[in-house]
């Protein structure tokens, strides 16, 4: 991970071999690991997704939160600096989305024994507190490890390490502790295909590039995926000519993994984060309005109709405005049945996602429990479209008409098809690595991506940090800074119960 003030969503992989060792080695010039190597080497991958821990950020850490999918989150606290906003703040959005959390407490090299301890008990007091009804339990050795790791995915336990980076004091228990985790979510390939677009790029000789989550199914190259929904709500028909995992070129995707896929024939500006490519089984709808039950973890004053805020859900990040709701207003702590309506586009949400709703210090975090409004049809008091889908007619087509659309949008004319189209331009394309051959490792490993890794990023339109692109994550993620999250599409299925950060 890099050093220095962290802004954006950055990413990194730890690989343990069969043994349970860390393959990771730093390369003769100390600076990045070789993604290649670490995945051969491996019988188990983590994915870390680091992200911000300064409050400037945190529009951009809820986004790494709700659209990453993180199996488990590792909340980071800097022993001298203690139990800060952003602790808590980080906390309870792990805690909203049902997110499993562990803490590492660091820098114990530079911290007077007096204050450790008093870190550790705030730390403890805050975990026990009525809002996140946690169990904390101080990792001092081998068998705290077990212990806590059979017992993690409970998300009662919360595990808590007191660690250096300098020294390595107790670097042996937290990567034992990473390496006994095991994905907390199983995918069907049965299941017709989601994926979530998180980013889009314009990669040089390549076009349109977007990459990612896959939310369940399996995505093969040459399959044709609907894309959208568009400002008027419809769905495009895209076949996917290429894809890439960990900048692999691969032949396909499955539930669970992050990839991109190179698209033809459109735009990125008329791609935006929070579109789908789903298996046009689904016959995909967009919602202008839905409902959902909301709990206010914080606002300063009271919510009534007409207000407005950010509704962060998978990632989809839009403004939306309150029409109507069960109660007159909602102060901190209430619950609430709301009907929300977005300002801009219909998105494409389902029953029983988890949403943040947050505008400056206002944070309340929900279940969506019913769409509304999810037609096709414009309602008579939108807005005009922002976003123009490039689309050769004047009207998008219907659904009647996608298969001709299909033909005329998605079917590459002119330039022939790349097979090494890549958010990557110009890197050194290695050997080609089947998607599908994953899991090396046997019992308890999370199911892990095999990957390669190659060549530089230049081309890029859109910059990364860290030397890796944003598409790359899977899995486990590390919100360096204040908090690790490992990725779990149960963040969003599930149902439980929302706690305030107290
Ligand atoms: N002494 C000591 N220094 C540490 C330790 N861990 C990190 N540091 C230093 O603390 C500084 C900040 O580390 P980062 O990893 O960038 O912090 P961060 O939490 O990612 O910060 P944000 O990205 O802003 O959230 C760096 O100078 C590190 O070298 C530790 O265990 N001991
Ligand atoms: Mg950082």
């Amino acid at each position: 991970m890099e050093s220095g003030r962290t802004s954006s969503v950055g990413n990194d992989i730890l690989g343990f071999d069969h043994e349970g060792q860390v393959v990771n080695k730093p390369d003769s010039h100390g600076g990045s690991l070789d993604w290649t190597k670490i995945c051969e080497k491996s019988s188990k991958v983590i994915t870390f997704i680091d992200l911000a821990g300064h409050e400037k950020y945190l529009k951009t850490t809820v986004f790494g939160m709700t659209g990453h999918l993180p199996d488990f989150c590792m909340l980071m606290v800097g022993s001298n600096a203690g139990i800060v906003g952003m602790t808590k703040e980080h906390l309870g959005l792990a805690l909203a989305l049902n997110v499993p959390v562990f803490v590492v407490v660091t820098k114990i090299d530079m911290c007077p024994a007096n204050i450790l301890q008093e870190t550790l008990k705030l730390l403890q007091r805050l975990l026990k507190s009525p809002g996140c009804r946690k169990i904390p339990v101080l990792v001092q050795n081998k068998d705290d490890v077990i212990v806590t790791a059979s017992n993690f995915s409970s998300e009662r336990m919360c595990p808590i390490f007191q660690i250096s980076n300098v020294t390595g004091e107790n670097m042996d228990l937290l990567k034992m502790f990473l390496n006994l985790l095991s994905s907390r979510t199983s995918y069907s390939d049965e299941e017709p295909a989601e994926f979530q677009i998180d980013d889009t790029y314009s990669v040089p000789g390549v076009g349109t590039v977007v990459s990612g989550t896959t939310l369940r199914g399996l995505i093969r190259l040459n399959d044709t995926m609907l894309l959208g929904p568009d400002p008027l709500g419809n769905f495009l028909p895209i076949a996917v000519k290429s894809i890439h995992r960990k900048r692999m070129p691969v032949k396909e995707v499955r539930g669970g993994q992050t990839a991109s896929f190179a698209l033809k024939k459109i735009k990125r500006s008329s791609i935006r984060k929070g579109m789908v490519m789903v298996s046009p089984k689904l016959s995909p709808q967009a919602s202008w309005e839905f409902e959902a039950e909301i709990l206010v973890l914080h606002h300063p004053t009271t919510i009534s109709p007409r207000y407005q805020a950010m509704v962060h859900c998978g990632s989809i990040r839009q403004t939306a405005t309150i029409l109507t709701m069960n109660r007159d207003c909602l102060r901190t702590g209430d619950k609430a049945t709301v009907h929300f309506r977005f300002i801009k586009t219909p998105e494409y949400l389902h029953t029983d996602q988890r949403l943040v709703f947050r505008e400056g210090r206002t944070k309340a975090v929900g279940t969506i429990t019913k769409l509304l409004q999810s037609t096709n049809n414009l309602p008579s008091n939108a807005k005009p479209p922002q976003i123009k889908m490039q689309s050769t007619k004047k009207t998008p087509p219907r659904r009647e008409d996608l298969s001709t659309a299909a033909n005329e949008e998605a079917a590459p004319t002119g330039r022939p098809t790349s097979p090494h189209t890549a958010p990557v331009a110009g890197e050194d394309d290695v050997e080609v690595q089947d998607g599908n051959k994953e899991n090396k490792a046997g019992s308890g490993a999370v199911k892990l991506p095999l990957c390669r890794v190659s060549g530089s990023k230049a081309g890029l339109e859109k910059g990364t940090r860290g030397g890796f692109h944003p598409c790359d994550q899977d899995r486990l993620g590390s919100m360096r800074g204040r908090a690790v999250v490992l990725r779990n599409a149960g963040a969003f299925g599930g149902n439980g119960s929302a706690g305030s950060t107290g």
